[in-house]
């Protein structure tokens, strides 16, 4: 009974589906090294060199289609990838040995001896170490990565190992229940009946299934994406008509006291509510207080270091700020509010001494590999701060412990977190969201939410509610914030609650009580300069998303 047939089809499907179902399991621990061990992230590492690379254009139409969760997308699609180089690589090795008849890892049964797993691991190990990664611009073993080559060399090992024992336990199963069923089906059916791949059709079916639903389930996505994409802002034309650039002198905000409304954004986030967004698909670093150092330096006179203690020793600055994300679309969810205390980076430059002349730029370092610069003008601006509290606690670790910049009217992306240096440059130097297209000096596009009602809501007709949310312009101010419900026709001014600092959100209200029929209503704001906000629709690359929060209501 060992002329068993097995074709190569047979052999790679086999080794495939094992290479598979380890492949996944080795991804997953290696997601868990990333997170709880400083372990590399390959689908992190492949992520970020693929939206580096890529044209803005093509990020940017991503980026619509997706939403700014486009990042996230492409790192679902890499770790799907990885798993599948996982399984090719076991369907060819399993080919492989079986083609070249190694029959001391092979034999005649399929059955594969645990060297040749532990072969397999070092060829993918070596591989990753000296071709992928440095393709991907980490360096050889990950060198130019943070977490440096040991710890890569040390996370790939166990990952790789995971993989290839597993792949022989699984693979060894698979190759033998195989045999079996040929067996089986030999003793039942005649000759020349026989017909030898009853179980890899069956396989491969699956196989063709599962490539389908994966298909299906992305063109889904994408048109959903499509459908529902671009519905929540109010068209240029129905609002251009009544649209004035500026207003001067600008408006008297109109305070006044906001009654409770359930839905509206709490004036100050929670350190758990407040939106988090890092660059970091699986884990951002944990930083040790005690041994971390703030090191200032570049174009000054006396460049030095500080330790946590000494930073939280010096004169400390509160100040209420609200930081939106640039990636946020209108109405959407990349917004908080919060009390933070810090050191201004003035001051930890006076430090240093004199500025050397032709200094132009500030530079935060930061202990994920992040970076991004500010002007020398924009960092010596009083509110510009290195935090180290938020809403009277230590900074929390996804936002920035042991320290992060906060650098009032331009967007999230500048307020560096986890700062290990800064550098004051002579150069034009660009951050790491400018590399993939995304504004350099960045301010804050004015912005309003209609927090409540939500869209797409059913309310009784002839019964008083509100409408209700928050307006932002950085560190503009808001003066007058401007509710419509028929279609941009008229506009009625809402209350506004006063804000913390003219460096925050705006809460407003408007009291409403509709008759039965469905509405379409917009929001939109006007600066304490008398700027009005931009209608124009635009989507956040490269400056930030404009256009007016726009729901629709139907009331009954
Ligand atoms: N070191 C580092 N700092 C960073 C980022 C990052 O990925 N790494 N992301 C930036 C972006 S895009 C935003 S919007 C803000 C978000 O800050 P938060 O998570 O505290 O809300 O942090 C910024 N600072
Ligand atoms: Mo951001």
């Amino acid at each position: 009974m060992d002329t068993i047939p097995t074709s190569n089809q047979q052999r790679f499907n086999t080794g495939f589906l094992a290479g598979l179902l380890s492949g996944i399991i080795a991804t997953g621990v290696m997601l868990l090294l990333s997170i709880t061990a400083n372990g590399i992230s390959l689908p992190d590492t492949l992520s970020s060199a693929i939206s580096l690379a890529m044209p803005v254009s093509i990020f940017g139409y991503l980026h619509s289609i997706f939403g700014p969760n486009a990042k996230y997308d492409l790192f679902y699609i890499v770790l799907i990838g990885q798993c599948l180089v996982f399984a090719l690589s076991g369907g060819l090795y399993n080919l492989l040995l079986s083609t070249i008849q190694f029959r001391k890892w092979i034999n005649k049964q399929g059955q594969m001896h645990w060297l040749a797993g532990i072969m397999l691991a070092f060829m993918l190990w070596l591989f990753t170490g000296l071709i992928f990664l440095p393709l991907t611009g980490s360096g050889i073993f990950g060198s130019n990565l943070l977490i440096g080559a040991l710890n890569t060399m040390g996370s790939l090992a166990v990952v790789g190992l995971t993989f290839g024992f597993l792949f022989i336990v699984i693979q060894n199963k698979l190759a033998f229940r195989y045999i079996q069923e040929q067996r089986a089906a030999l003793e039942i059916l005649p000759e020349e009946q026989y017909t030898p791949t009853p179980q890899v059709s069956r396989r491969r079916d699956l196989l063709r299934n599962g490539l389908v639903l994966l298909g299906l389930g992305t063109l889904g996505t994408l048109a959903w994406r499509f459908i529902s994409g671009s519905s929540s802002v109010l068209s240029p034309s129905q609002v251009l008509q009544t649209y004035k650039h500026k207003i001067s002198p600008p408006p008297q905000p109109n305070y006044g006291t906001l009654p409770n409304i359930p839905n509206l954004s709490s004036e100050i986030s929670s350190n758990n509510d407040f939106y988090t967004v890092s660059k970091n698909f699986t884990s951002d670093p944990t930083v040790n207080g005690s041994t971390w150092q703030l090191s200032i330096g570049g174009l000054v006179a006396h460049p030095y270091t500080l330790t946590y203690n000494e930073l939280t020793a010096l004169p400390a600055k509160q100040q209420y700020e609200t930081l939106m994300c640039i990636s946020n679309e209108v109405g959407g969810e990349y917004m908080g509010n919060a009390l933070w205390e810090g050191v201004p980076l003035v001051n930890l430059l006076q430090r240093a001494g004199e500025i050397k002349p032709g200094a132009t730029k500030v530079v935060l370092h930061a202990a994920d590999d992040y970076s991004d610069s500010i002007h020398l003008t924009k960092a010596l601006e009083p509110t510009t701060l290195v935090a180290t509290h938020m809403n009277g606690e230590t900074l929390p670790q996804n936002h920035g412990y042991p320290a992060r910049l906060l650098v009032p009217g331009i967007y999230g992306m500048k307020h560096v977190k986890w700062i290990t240096s800064i550098e004051v440059v002579d150069t034009d130097y660009q951050g790491y969201w400018q590399q993939s297209g995304w504004s350099d000096p960045a301010p804050v596009r004015m912005t309003a939410r209609i927090d409540t009602p939500q869209d797409g809501a059913r309310l009784p007709a002839n019964k008083p509610t509100h409408i209700a949310g928050v307006a932002f312009s950085g560190n503009k101010g808001i003066s007058e914030v401007d509710v419509s419900y028929d279609n941009g026709q008229s506009w009625h001014h809402a209350t506004l609650k006063q804000p913390l600092s003219g460096l925050t959100w705006v809460l407003w209200e408007l009291p409403w009580q509709p008759a039965r029929g469905t509405y379409t209503v917009s929001v939109r704001a006007i600066d304490r300069e008398g700027n009005v906000q931009d209608p124009e629709i635009a989507p956040p690359l490269p400056n930030g998303s404009s256009g007016y929060h726009t729901i629709h209501i139907t009331i009954n």
